[in-house]
């Protein structure tokens, strides 16, 4: 009897052996990094394109993406980070919604040692240690191209409406400081009414609509359309052709990003210019991550170059779009 019990309690002993060895060969098999990316929502196609990029890159190198959409607000962005930490991320890759707000969930993540890499918006934080590097394009330098662009267009002389971007995110405060760089050294060039249309097709036709109609009333005559976006300038051009007017011929319109359906338009003449901003971003993203687990110092900011795109060459320029 006493043997017998013995020797149930050893094969017990010995399965249980087994399956924990089992089990934690299994748990190496799929032990893969695991990184958490808080996205800020999918208000564009430009951000489409950007999630694509970090998902299929991810994917591509075998690292477990833990995905958040935070629909456009910081509080869920925080909640995201928060919960990342929580999970034992070993990295966070954050596109944040706005620049100011970040300074206690970052240190957060500091202290907790999982380092933050941003990626297409900045933070504005007074200790820049609180992230590894941001990887994004020069948003003031591509402001100042559309300027350029217009300026050139318009002889110089004409009255712009701007739709700006989400308040307080870091392209949008940075390409309306840019166009007003160079839009400022024209005494006939100005910005008669500037609004958010918070970087959507639906709020850019909206805040169009009603820069029509009160530009109507005050028998002011709208020249051009700067929109921060692609997006924007696609809902402004719906209004324009609603209101009766010719986009891209009695009203100029210049944006930002270059994504495909901007392309489209400006083969159709619809939309004049557009400076190209790459979403493309996963490739750049995991290297950093790669580079800032490995306890390499970053630059601060890795700058991606971008250049502007028109009629005259948005044909030709189509078939490579990626995005
Ligand atoms: O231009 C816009 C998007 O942060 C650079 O966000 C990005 C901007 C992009 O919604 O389309």
């Amino acid at each position: 009897m006493k043997t017998r019990k013995i020797l149930a309690v050893m094969v017990l002993l010995l399965a249980t052996a087994m399956c924990m060895s089992a089990c934690s060969k299994k748990e190496k098999a799929g032990g893969k990094l695991v990184v958490g990316f808080s996205q800020v929502g999918a208000e564009s196609s430009w951000r489409t394109a950007e999630t694509e990029s970090i998902r299929s890159e991810a994917e591509k190198r075998g690292i477990e993406l833990k995905f958040s959409d935070a629909q456009q607000k910081q509080e869920n962005q925080i909640k995201a980070i928060r919960s990342f930490i929580a999970q034992g991320v070993k990295a966070i890759v954050l596109a944040p919604v706005v620049e100011t707000g970040w300074e206690p969930v970052l240190m957060e993540a500091k202290r907790a040692k999982i380092p933050v890499i941003l990626v297409d918006r900045g933070v504005n934080v007074s200790d820049d240690t609180l992230y590894s590097t941001l990887i994004a394009s020069d948003f003031v330098a591509e402001g100042r191209m559309a300027a350029e662009w217009m300026v050139k267009k318009l002889n110089g002389k004409g009255n712009i409406v701007e739709l700006q971007g989400t308040p307080g995110a870091a392209p949008a405060i940075d390409r309306k400081k840019g166009f007003e760089e160079i839009i400022k050294k024209y005494p006939d060039m100005k910005v008669v009414k500037s609004q958010t249309g918070d970087f959507t097709r639906t709020k850019g036709k909206e805040v169009m609509q009603t820069f029509l109609s009160s530009a109507k009333a005050e028998n002011v005559k709208i020249d051009a359309v700067y929109a921060h976006n692609d997006d924007m300038a696609l809902g402004a051009i719906q209004a324009i052709e609603e209101a009766g007017l010719k986009p891209g011929t009695d009203i100029v319109i210049v944006s930002i990003d270059g994504v495909k359906d901007a392309f489209l338009a400006m083969i159709d003449g619809k939309l004049n210019a557009t400076v190209e901003c790459n979403p493309l971003l996963g490739p750049m993203a995991f290297d950093a991550v790669k580079a800032a687990l490995g306890g390499e110092t970053l630059p601060k900011k890795t700058v991606v170059k971008d250049s502007v795109f028109d009629q005259t060459n948005a044909k030709q320029t189509l078939p490579d779009r990626k995005y």
